[in-house]
């Protein structure tokens, strides 16, 4: 399992090399890549308008132009930042000053018909106690809604033929072992227990850190057809701490299912 999630890990920080590298063509040539932001269609690189760009922690929000451009103002600390648009699969990123200070390209995917979407708010998992150190801290705006999160939906009979995956966009606050030796957080004295992830009941991954576009295989055996399914996300807790339950404080940003 740990092998797995830095796997992860890793992917992520590829992925995000690999959207600012992006070659583009065709409408974009107005574009210069080395001063603005952009979203682009990732298949064709084709720009992307009027796509919602949002950062919940400043309550601000815009919408890209005709071609694909927009603004973010100034970036302290990190945040979140999602994109939607219509047709498209939800897009969010983990965002920080220095990676605010450089043009972001941002590769968007058309959606699929029998993709779901769960949760496309920001939400905030655990007991809003937690340091100021911890990994995103800073960026914590919204009140907890408690240690767990549920959400029930039902999925169209074809996905039992394909591969499926939740797919969590954005996840920040995550204090376990593995987070704080990758340098997410600056706690020196406590770590937390991963959060885990239920599919039906059945534990189906723990996330030990934080990063976007996380993909959690679902085995199909644990798909209902024509019935209800269930997502659970519950936060991890703070293993250091015996005297009380501290639940570990994280922020998530779009949760959807995909087939592929
Ligand atoms: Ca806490």
């Amino acid at each position: 399992m740990k092998k797995i999630l830095i796997f992860i890990g890793f992917t992520l920080i590829f992925q995000t090399l690999t959207f600012a590298s992006a070659t583009v063509t065709g409408g974009v040539s107005k574009v210069d890549l080395n001063k603005t932001n952009v979203v682009l269609d990732s298949s064709t690189n084709s720009p992307v308008g009027n796509a919602k760009i949002s950062l919940p922690k400043y309550n601000y929000s815009t919408y890209t132009d005709d071609y694909g451009t927009f603004d973010i103002g100034k970036v302290k600390g990190t945040t979140i930042m999602s994109v939607e648009k219509p047709g498209y699969r939800p897009f969010s990123l983990t965002i920080n000053e220095k990676i605010a200070a450089r043009p972001l390209v941002l590769g968007i995917e058309k959606s699929n018909i029998s993709d779901v979407i769960i949760e496309s708010e920001m939400f905030h998992l655990g007991d809003d106690n937690f340091s100021e150190d911890s990994s995103g801290a800073g960026a914590f705006r919204l009140k907890s809604s408690g240690p767990y999160f549920s959400k029930s939906f039902l999925l169209n009979g074809n996905v039992i033929s394909s591969n499926n995956y939740l797919v969590i966009g954005s996840i920040i606050g995550i204090d376990t072992l593995m987070a704080r030796s990758m340098g997410q957080n600056k706690i020196v004295n406590s770590y937390a227990s991963p959060p885990e992830i239920y599919f039906n009941g059945s534990k189906i991954a723990e996330i030990q850190l934080n990063g976007d576009n996380q993909k959690i295989r679902i085995p199909n055996n644990l798909i209902r057809l024509n019935q209800s399914n269930e997502v659970t996300i519950k936060a991890g807790k703070n293993l250091m701490q015996t005297a009380y339950v501290d639940y570990d404080d994280i922020e998530i940003a779009n949760i959807s299912i995909v087939s592929e």
